[in-house]
């Protein structure tokens, strides 16, 4: 799986996409390895938060491999679009919480792959936009779907239908990115995020995350079922019991058992 590198450290697994020549443009190959490695990481329980990355200093992911998409029929389009979604949907859905460390242009698929995390982190130098109208493509891998969830219709329209590439402080301004940092901090970064998650209830993380993202799909009154269930869930943890013990008890929980 060269295109997609792993690494695991303090219960924090580091996915780097790996086809810097081609600045980590996704074809069907890159796709299924990154696949496979949420997968493997996903069944892995000793990974707890997972941080997305692009390997090399120009690009997180300049998009869907344009030269692989070039000749394809309806049938195949439609195909590409729907494995792209699958993976993606993995990815939003993966119980433990993704991180994008957006490290240079996150353009067309790459903006899609970055939205389908939990939580964006870009370097000052990173770029961002849906460039497909300009292709005579819609934005295929959940771009129409994510953005306009996530900064709101008006502005994904704007960013859509001009395919106009964004810096990363206006990516900061309008919600897309959750921090804009300096290149050579920006693994640093995610790895402190990725930290202070891990050190949570990795239980009630999970439940946390799940309730957020089935609510955002759904009514107010399922949502908050959705929520109490979650609620519930947790007083029948070990944790659950540990933390509020150690806290009526004024002293300090060292560690959750994560059970
Ligand atoms: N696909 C294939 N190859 C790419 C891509 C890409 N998206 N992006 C870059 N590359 C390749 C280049 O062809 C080049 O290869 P080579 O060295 O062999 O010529 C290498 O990467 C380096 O790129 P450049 O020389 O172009 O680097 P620059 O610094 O001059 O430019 C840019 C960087 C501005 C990022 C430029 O490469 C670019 O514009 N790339 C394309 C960006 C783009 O349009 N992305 C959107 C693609 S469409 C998409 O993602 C749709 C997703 C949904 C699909 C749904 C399918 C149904």
């Amino acid at each position: 799986m060269s295109n997609v590198l792993t690494e695991i450290k303090d219960n924090i697994a580091t996915l780097t996409i790996n086809k810097p020549e081609a600045l980590n443009a996704l074809n069907d190959q890159v796709l299924a390895d990154i696949d496979d490695a949420m997968d493997a990481l996903i069944k892995d329980e000793e990974v707890y938060v997972i941080i997305i990355t692009g390997a090399g200093e120009k690009a997180f992911v300049a998009g869907a491999d344009i030269s692989q998409m070039k000749d394809f029929n309806a049938a195949e389009g439609k195909d590409f679009g729907l494995f792209g979604n699958q993976v993606f949907l993995k990815i939003e859905n993966s119980p433990k919480p993704v991180i994008a460390a957006v490290n240079g242009f996150a353009l067309g698929g790459g903006n899609e792959l970055a939205m389908s995390c939990d939580i964006r982190i870009a370097s000052s130098k990173a770029k961002f936009g849906q460039p497909e109208v300009g292709l005579g493509i819609t934005p295929g891998f959940g771009g129409t779907q994510r953005l306009p969830r996530i900064v709101g219709a008006a502005k994904a329209k704007e960013l859509i239908l001009t395919a106009r590439t964004i810096k990363a402080d206006e990516a900061l301004a309008i919600g897309l990115v959750n921090k804009v940092v300096e290149p050579e901090e920006l693994m640093d970064e995610a790895v402190n995020m990725a930290k202070a998650i891990a050190a949570n209830a990795q239980v009630a993380v999970r439940q946390s995350k799940a309730c957020i993202n089935r609510g955002l799909q759904t009514d107010i009154t399922t949502g908050t079922a959705f929520e109490a269930e979650a609620f519930g869930i947790c007083f029948a943890t070990e944790d659950q019991k540990d933390a509020m013990t150690a806290f009526v008890e004024k002293r300090k929980l060292e560690g959750f058992k994560n059970k």
